[in-house]
């Protein structure tokens, strides 16, 4: 790895306490009244010294939306393959076929996880991979309909949120179904391929940065932005709730990141007016879950009263994005290596900022194996209502060198949720609420 000197161009001013930046407080008077934040807010955001006042205004507007209420679900994240045709410079999960470690999974090695997975409890199978030259397209819809049937003797109403954006495109190249001059005409094909398969929600990855700069230098070979957000916005279309992330802390710039949220809140204007949304975009509550799983055009009312209850408001309507997910680079084992990553403080930061710019999101995560559990805790404090789950099985990052098992215990996460000072609710893929008798659960 090349041993370059670190700079570090966007040094923090030390923390201070809160209220000592006059600059925050209009920004603070927009944000508590749900209007939108401009990317000069986003700015002085980030360059204020007062990161606590930051955090805590993060804090109320998370507050105004949830409550003292924090999410965890139990869940299982499996990756079919290691082997990818592209060589994304801060990636070490990708081995290339015939390297030590690659790995495939056939469909009955997926079959088994699922079978965990269900005697675990689980309510969601995260599945993403490689972009393998080697499976053909109909690994995939096989591979959904394996694991609906297993789900559907079982009785469980297991939430398929499998493929990144990434792997959609790969997957319409493969299906020959990705031609100009209506590359969308492929990508819809494929997500209704999937979704009659099986598939119940797309996860947030892939996204990185969306600028052209920190795309050809780190991930060339990628798709674009345009390309991951086609993606999400058919989805969408299709009914499918999608999640989004930001991969920040390497070679991207602050501004960078806030134009790559602008441009997620655009997509998120787009997605809710579609949906026929009317009123305060900065709460979602919705009384009750619509029967049906079709899309529903009645208007939706997004209300700051009631936050004690905030079942999001589209949820089984679907056709939005549900999450952001901040993730912070990983050097070890990438191309970056020489790199540092973010600081605790910029995490956070970067965690208060997304919830207060991205204020038509209802959720944000604190994926705590990226974050660990330990700081998730302060994120719950500065903007995140949820932490993610039980995760098992995690590949792509391996936090301190740990192995690909990184499981925690259902314990663990509402510990973790009820020191940081919230209410622990188990969710579903969708925000639902998840009750469990015995064995069993259902989501209400
Ligand atoms: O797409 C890759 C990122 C993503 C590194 O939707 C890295 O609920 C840090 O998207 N350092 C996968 N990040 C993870 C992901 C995700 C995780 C949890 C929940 C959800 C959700 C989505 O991880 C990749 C890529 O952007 N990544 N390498 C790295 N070295």
């Amino acid at each position: 790895m090349p041993a370059s000197p670190v700079t570090t161009p966007e040094f923090d001013a030390p923390a201070r306490s809160s209220g000592t930046d006059p600059r925050l407080d209009a920004i603070r008077a927009k944000a508590l009244a749900g209007e939108r934040l401009s990317l000069g807010d986003g700015m002085t955001l980030y360059e204020t010294p007062d990161i606590w006042g930051v955090c805590e205004l993060a804090d109320a507007v998370r507050r105004q939306l949830h409550g003292d209420i924090a999410y965890y679900n139990i869940n299982r994240h499996l990756n079919y393959t290691n082997v990818c045709a592209l060589s994304c410079k801060f990636c070490e999960f990708y081995r290339k076929q015939g390297d030590e470690g690659a790995y495939t999974h056939d469909l009955e090695s997926i079959a088994t996880e699922t079978r965990k997975a269900i005697e675990s409890g689980a309510t969601e199978m995260h599945i993403v991979g490689g972009l393998s030259p080697y499976l053909p397209w109909s690994y995939y819809p096989e591979m959904m309909r394996t694991i609906r049937r297993i789900s559907d003797v079982a009785g469980s109403e297991l939430n398929i949120k499998a493929f990144t954006a990434v792997e959609i495109v790969h997957l319409a190249k493969i299906a020959k179904k990705y031609k100009k001059p209506d590359r969308q005409a492929g990508i819809r094909w494929v997500l209704q391929e999937l979704k009659e398969a099986g598939l119940g929600s797309l996860p947030g990855g892939g996204a990185e940065v969306f600028d052209d700069r920190v795309h050809d230098e780190t991930h060339k070979s990628k798709i674009r932005s345009d390309e991951w957000l086609d993606v999400h916005l058919i989805a969408h279309e299709l009914g499918l709730n999608t999640n989004a992330t930001i991969l920040y802390g390497h070679i991207d710039q602050r501004r960078e990141r806030l134009v790559h949220m602008e441009i997620l809140r655009r997509a998120q204007d787009r997605a809710l007016a579609r949906l026929g949304y009317e009123g305060d975009p900065s709460a979602f509550r919705e009384p009750g879950i619509p029967a049906t799983e079709d899309i529903d055009t009645s208007p939706i009312t997004l209300t700051r009263e009631g936050v004690e209850q905030p079942t999001p408001a589209m949820s089984a309507r679907g056709g939005y994005f549900q999450t952001i997910i901040p993730l912070p680079f990983f050097p070890d084992g990438s191309e970056l290596e020489h790199l540092y990553g973010p600081s605790g403080l910029e995490n956070l930061r970067t965690l208060a900022i997304a919830r207060l710019v991205l204020y038509n999101f209802p959720h944000v995560k604190a994926f705590w194996i990226m974050q660990t559990l330990a700081m998730a805790q302060h994120m719950l404090q500065c903007g995140a209502d949820d932490i993610d789950g039980t995760v098992v099985w995690y590949d792509i990052t391996k936090l301190g060198g740990t192995t690909t098992h990184q499981e925690t215990t259902v314990l663990d996460l509402q510990r973790a949720i009820r020191e940081a000072g919230f209410e622990p609710v188990e969710r579903d893929t969708l925000y639902r609420r998840v009750e469990r008798d015995g064995e069993s659960w259902r989501v209400r």
